[in-house]
């Protein structure tokens, strides 16, 4: 499968296009005229999100990925061809515990996904995004990248690392032709994000978000992706924290209950 083509569209790359933000961002980019090649590893989603997007006039390719896979990740940067905007947005939480039974398991596998996805499709498509001349690395971290909570030192632990990641890029590439923007939401109510945390378990989930009037949709997400994108080239918005209204830090949240 090659996914270079003939086009005066600009390509962007949006990994964890499967649902929620991912898929959100797909769609915004989309419709603001970039050719958008959905990565997750759900085939059958990012599929229909293609076709969906597709038969609305835009184009969009998907391409199954585990951003874990380093091989994986090197065969799909050596057939994207020209690529002009990255979005790390793959990755999550697993677990609420204290550090006191935290599993380590659960860490390893968000240090992983967050971190070190982040890390092997960055490297890999980084001689594209420079050779494009006016390239752009989204990585999408969190709230919990700068600050922690009770129950979230997992999470936020591998969040920090991806935020340093970022960071990083940015002083080391600096005279190339990419920006490295980092997007950080606080409480998005998506489909899936809390209920893959407590592993499937509704009522835990739900309560997340008890009582807050209006959470962040992965629409408000992909909105503020698709300005910071948007943005003259030689504009860079280095960091961006948003939060729903309700919520004025990691553990200062106005719930009606
Ligand atoms: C999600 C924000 O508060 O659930 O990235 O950690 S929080």
């Amino acid at each position: 499968m090659t996914l270079a083509q003939d086009s005066a569209a600009r390509t962007a790359v949006v990994t964890g296009a499967s649902s929620g933000i991912g898929a959100a961002t797909a769609r915004q980019l989309a419709a603001a005229g970039f050719r958008v090649v959905l990565t997750a590893r759900r085939k059958d989603r990012i599929e229909a999100l293609a076709a969906e997007l597709t038969a609305a006039g835009h184009q969009a390719l998907a391409y199954p990925l585990d951003v874990t896979d380093r091989a994986a990740v090197e065969t799909f940067a050596s057939t994207l061809g020209a690529c002009h905007v990255l979005v790390n947005n793959a990755g999550g939480a697993l677990g609420a515990d204290p550090v006191a039974s935290g599993d380590p398991a659960q860490w390893l596998r968000m240090y992983e996904t967050n971190v070190l996805g982040t890390l092997h499709v960055t490297q890999c498509l980084l001689p594209a995004l420079t050779a494009s001349g006016d390239g752009t690395v989204v990585v999408l971290t969190s709230t919990a990248g700068h600050a922690t909570y009770e129950g979230g030192a997992g999470y936020a632990a591998a969040k920090h690392a991806e935020h340093v990641l970022a960071e990083t890029l940015r002083l080391e590439i600096v005279g190339q032709p990419v920006r490295v923007i980092e997007v950080a939401p606080g409480m998005v109510k998506t489909e899936e994000f809390s209920l893959t945390r407590f592993g499937g378990d509704e009522a835990k989930a739900d309560k997340v978000y008890a009582g807050v009037a209006e959470p962040l949709t992965a629409e408000d997400v992909a909105e503020t992706i698709t300005w910071a994108v948007a943005r003259p080239s030689h504009v860079n918005i280095d960091l961006l924290v948003l939060r729903p209204r309700a919520q004025a830090s990691n553990t200062k949240v106005h719930r009606e209950l």
